[in-house]
């Protein structure tokens, strides 16, 4: 089920109007690209962010691999992801595999300590228990719309503020190192919205650290024209099938994914797959597609099959070119390489050459 349809086209007829929004940030900003910004500190992710925003249109976290998020609706970690998804035009995507009763995963989805709803434009769902958590997620997102619509009309300020400026994202920018990953960013925070990385160190997969100083600094407020602010909306993705080896995602669980979409269009956006699941004339759905790394640039030819713990790979080509899905996640092939924003560049290129190839085949 290879669409041809271009992104342009699809904007035009999306049932979803986040969907429809970030059909066309991916034809404004030229990327079907989605960092999995996997690291373990607020400074990391909002460095990593602010760094990689010009080449995304989705930004996916776990905010639980975080080991100091910030809870304030305010002035905590999710408010100041969103005032930098806001500065370079890309949606959030808390990747939290609610997996629960309706009950418990609505609650868990609006409420306790994370709020995942107020600062998340998206999330996804496992569906193992049955439709009913989809069916309690789709009820909790109305009643939110419903509540912020209420709230801009009445004024009342609720939930994440506009930035006066962007210098409270730059106050504390020690990053502590951690073994298998380090980030040290400094930020030129009088230069107004530029960034630069000083240097980046990882330490790759045999332990050898390796150094790539660069600098960075090729935002500037051109690249937002045309890019106005997400929909006030919340959307979902169900978790169709997976990259893991020997998942017991089978094709009745995939279809019934399928079905539950299908019952609500106005709040799911897609799916989570390995594969396009749209067979119905009618069937709008987005596909994100993890498990995704390229070979080393000097060494093309290379096959890069998994990580050793039950991940599987696939190149942007293969997933978006020949198995239809329209954007690609990628983690640790983009945030453990030398240099994170030229990685980040060359996936979305990758991936939207092959989105353009297949719309012209
Ligand atoms: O590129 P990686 O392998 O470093 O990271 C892949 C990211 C991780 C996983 O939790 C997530 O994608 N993931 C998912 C998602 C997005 O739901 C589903 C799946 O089937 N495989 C997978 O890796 O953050």
């Amino acid at each position: 089920h290879v669409t041809k349809t271009s992104f342009a086209a699809r904007a035009e007829t999306a049932t979803h109007p986040l969907s429809s929004y970030l059909f066309r940030l991916m034809v404004l900003k030229n990327s079907n690209l989605c960092l999995s910004a996997d690291v373990s500190t607020t400074n990391q992710l909002l460095s990593l962010a602010n760094a990689v925003g010009p080449s995304i249109v989705v930004l996916k976290t776990h905010y639980d691999l975080i080991s100091n998020w910030d809870y304030n609706p305010q002035t905590g970690t999710g408010a100041r992801l969103a005032r930098i998804a806001r500065r370079h035009g890309f949606l959030i995507f808390e990747d939290r595999k609610f997996g629960d009763i309706g009950n418990t995963v609505q609650l868990q989805y609006t409420e306790g300590t994370a709020k995942i709803i107020e600062w998340s434009h998206i999330t996804n769902v496992n569906m193992v228990p049955g439709k009913a958590a989809v069916d309690a997620m789709a009820d909790a997102a109305v009643r939110w719309r419903e509540r912020k619509r209420y709230e801009v009309k009445t004024d009342i300020s609720v939930g994440t503020p506009r930035p006066e400026s962007i210098d409270s994202d730059c106050e504390d920018e020690t990053v502590t190192p951690i073994p298998e990953y380090s980030l040290e960013v400094e930020r030129n925070c009088n230069a107004g919205r530029k960034a630069s990385i000083v240097s980046i160190t990882t330490v790759s997969q045999h332990f050898e650290p390796v150094n790539s100083p660069r600098s960075y600094d090729n935002f500037d407020d051109e690249s937002l024209e045309g890019i106005e602010d997400a929909p006030m909306e919340r959307g979902l993705l169900i978790l169709a099938q997976m990259s893991s080896k020997g998942n017991f995602m089978n094709r009745e669980y995939t279809d019934a994914c399928v079905e539950s979409a299908r019952e609500h269009k106005d709040y799911v956006m897609g799916f989570i797959a390995q594969e396009s699941l749209n067979t119905e004339p009618d069937d709008q759905f987005m596909t994100m597609t993890p498990g995704c790394q390229l070979p080393p640039e000097d060494d093309e030819d290379a096959v890069v099959e998994g990580d050793g713990r039950g991940q599987q790979y696939n190149t942007p080509t293969k997933i978006v070119g020949l198995l239809g899905n329209d954007i690609i996640i990628v983690g640790r092939g983009i945030i453990f390489s030398a240099d994170p924003v030229v990685e980040a560049e060359r996936y979305r290129r990758k991936a939207w050459e092959a989105y353009q190839e297949r719309i012209a085949s």
